[in-house]
């Protein structure tokens, strides 16, 4: 890593599940189960697994710029918080756009953008936007649209084989991005081509925006239909850093690897379980049931009274 980072990838994980907890009640509403189901796993992604050089872009994220083009020298990508572009370095693509505020939580805990970053969340011509896009902070290109940043990294990952970089590519996605056709698309393009620099992290929490996936489209046995369509496949405990930590190296020649992270919805915030299977933005029905939430979740993630009292006046 090129940036020297003291902390530990568990203490990484709290310190996404705290800033994502602070930042919906701040908000009145956010994110929050996505940073149960993804700390642990971003954390080592970031922490242990991405060869990143240092960012290029300001701690400070700058305002949205406009779109990239040739008439555009002050258009940026967010790509930039993850280092420069180089052949040796790996790149991170980031499908769920919606996990944005855990992705910049990820970026503030290791170092790699000020947490000041956080008070432009959602702002009218900011980059930090509450659905990234390709210029915020983390994403390389625009995947709020679901299901699309798979095949884009599989692409570049092709281009990046044939040219012998030996950086690899990582694709962060979720579950609902599975009931969805360009997934398969791609992975059968992957296999046909032989491009084996790619490594893919899905969240498996088994729900999407409309509750449980098996409520909605039931992705069945996903492990053995990805093998089928020619990829590495390790199904694990997205909560268990060590099964985590083998199965991010399991690559086999000539395939794609997929580290399916099976994950809890509710992991580290308990409390949440009562919402279920309404847990895809967390946003509060009245004062008693957020004030309650903060009680619970306050408790479980260790924050003091202090603290607290400083949020309720911050
Ligand atoms: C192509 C596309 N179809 C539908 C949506 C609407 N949508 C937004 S979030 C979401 C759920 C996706 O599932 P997942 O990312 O697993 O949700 P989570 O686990 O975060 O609740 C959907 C269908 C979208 N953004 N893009
Ligand atoms: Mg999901």
């Amino acid at each position: 890593m090129a940036i020297p980072n003291r902390k530990s990838t568990e203490e990484i994980a709290h310190g996404i599940r705290r800033r994502v907890f602070f930042h919906s009640m701040r908000n009145n509403g956010g994110y929050l189960s996505q940073a149960c189901s993804a700390a642990e796993f971003l954390a080592l992604m970031y922490n242990e697994v991405l060869n990143l050089g240092a960012p290029t872009l300001p701690m400070t994220p700058k305002p949205f710029m406009g779109v990239p083009s040739a008439s555009n020298p002050d258009a940026f990508t967010g790509a930039g918080y993850h280092g420069p572009f180089a052949p040796e370095y790996d790149r991170f693509f980031v499908s769920p756009a919606h996990y944005a505020l855990v992705i910049y939580s990820a970026l503030i805990e290791m170092g790699r953008m000020g947490e000041e970053g956080l008070e432009h969340f959602n702002r009218d011509g900011g980059s930090v936007e509450m659905i990234g896009a390709e210029h915020s902070p983390g994403m390389e290109v625009t995947t709020g649209s679901l299901a699309q940043g798979l095949s884009m990294a599989s692409g570049l990952a092709w281009a990046r084989k044939r040219a012998g970089e030996p950086g690899k590519v990582w694709v962060f996605m979720s579950d609902g991005e599975f009931q969805e056709g360009q997934t398969w698309e791609a992975i059968a393009a992957m296999n046909y081509h032989g491009i084996d620099n790619v490594g893919v992290i899905v969240d498996v929490n088994s729900q999407q925006c409309d509750g449980a996936m098996s409520s909605v489209l039931d992705l069945g046995d996903l492990a053995g239909r990805v093998a089928s369509f020619g990829a590495t496949v390790q199904s694990v405990d997205g909560h268990d850093l060590d099964v985590l930590r083998k199965a991010t190296s399991a690559f086999e020649p000539g395939k794609p690897l997929f580290v399916l992270a099976n994950t809890s919805p509710f992991q580290g915030m308990s409390h949440l379980k009562k919402r279920f299977p309404r847990l895809h933005y967390v946003r509060f029905k009245s004062a008693e049931e957020k004030q309650d939430m903060q009680t619970e979740i306050a408790r479980e993630l260790g924050i003091s009274e202090t603290e607290l009292e400083a949020l309720a006046h911050g």
